[in-house]
């Protein structure tokens, strides 16, 4: 069974590539990177570690939501039908579907890591020899056309880990309407959505006690100086996640801890003492919330799993 890697242009988020957005990220008044700069090897590495570590519950909740109703998630699936993933990463999630889906033919996971979607391929070829795997180097937030495999087959979008809480509501909506013109006609999305609870319990999830969120956050500092041979001082920042109940989300920052300055492409970059890089917005939603947000972008909400402490949703959305 032949594997192909689909490289869609190259992975340029919205703006104009890494330098470019970090330079524009840091010339404005209120500083931002976007969150999509998270994930090199060493920050998929570190999200991986994230995934294993008890407070952070979206991963370990929605897995073993994943593994109680995977058929049904997927019921009907067969020969003609593909498994799009939209930001896959180490696809470990989807190999509970796989399992539970044996007569799917195709699989093809979309990221901007093409080491994470390399390690990926080969895992799954080889555990699921029937299967056709095709990968695609592409930021899923900007939906590109599909590879001709997949032009002739029922397709089923799959979406996990509540990274839909990435997008403002409106950028949510227009993403999942996105991803419906190219899931198309009869399509599904398989979508993980986290859901609002006791801001403890969301505050300790983003500032975990191990301090590996705040090396995941820090590495994007070490990146800037790694690939565009930056001049921060990564101990002159500190890591930051707060709960704001209004707008229903966990914002993640890099705080400066005194008045300083950083070297980016020749350009000085000054941050006085407490100024805020904003990296992350981690919005979670209510389940009928996100079933209007759905219904909006065209969908049909479906079928939704949840854990019995109502931490985490599944939502099936079926497309006209
Ligand atoms: C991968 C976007 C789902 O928002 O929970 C984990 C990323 N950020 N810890 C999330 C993340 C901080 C994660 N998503």
């Amino acid at each position: 069974m032949t594997n192909d890697i689909d490289r869609a242009e190259p992975a340029a988020p919205k703006g104009h590539g890494f330098a470019a957005d970090v330079l524009d990220g840091l010339s404005r008044a209120e500083k931002r990177l976007s969150c999509l700069y998270f994930y090199d090897a060493a920050g998929s590495e570190l999200f991986d570690e994230i995934t294993r570590l008890p407070d952070y519950y979206p991963t370990r909740v929605e897995t073993d939501i994943l593994a109680a109703n995977g058929e049904e998630m997927l019921d009907g699936a067969d020969e003609d039908s593909a498994l799009v993933e939209f930001g896959s990463g180490s696809s470990r999630k989807t190999e509970l579907l796989l399992e539970r889906a044996p007569r799917l033919a195709l699989y093809a996971p979309i990221d901007v890591c093409a080491s994470a979607l390399e390690k990926a391929r080969a895992r799954l070829s080889a555990r699921f020899p029937h299967l056709r795997v095709c990968p695609i180097v592409a930021d899923f937030s900007r939906p590109a056309p599909l590879p001709a495999a997949l032009a002739d087959r029922r397709r089923i979008g799959f979406f996990p880990g509540s990274t839909i809480g990435n997008f403002t509501p409106d950028e949510a909506r227009a993403l999942l309407l996105a991803m419906r013109v190219l899931l198309g006609p009869g399509g599904r999305l398989i979508v993980g959505v986290d859901l609002k609870k006791d801001p403890s319990r969301l505050i300790a999830a983003y500032n975990d006690a191990h301090g590996v969120t705040a090396a995941f956050n820090l590495n994007l500092l070490a990146r800037i100086n790694r690939e565009l041979g930056g001049g921060f001082d990564l101990s002159g920042f500190c890591h930051q996640a707060i709960y704001d109940a209004r707008a229903g989300r966990i914002e993640m920052r890099l705080v400066s801890r005194r008045r300083q300055t950083a070297k980016i492409g020749g350009r000085d970059f000054a941050f006085s003492r407490g100024e805020a890089i904003h990296t992350e917005d981690c919005y979670k939603y209510g389940v009928d919330e996100f079933r209007v947000t759905a219904s909006d972008a065209g969908w049909t909400p479906g079928r939704v799993w949840t854990d019995a402490e109502a931490l985490f949703s599944v939502h099936e959305l079926r497309a006209p």
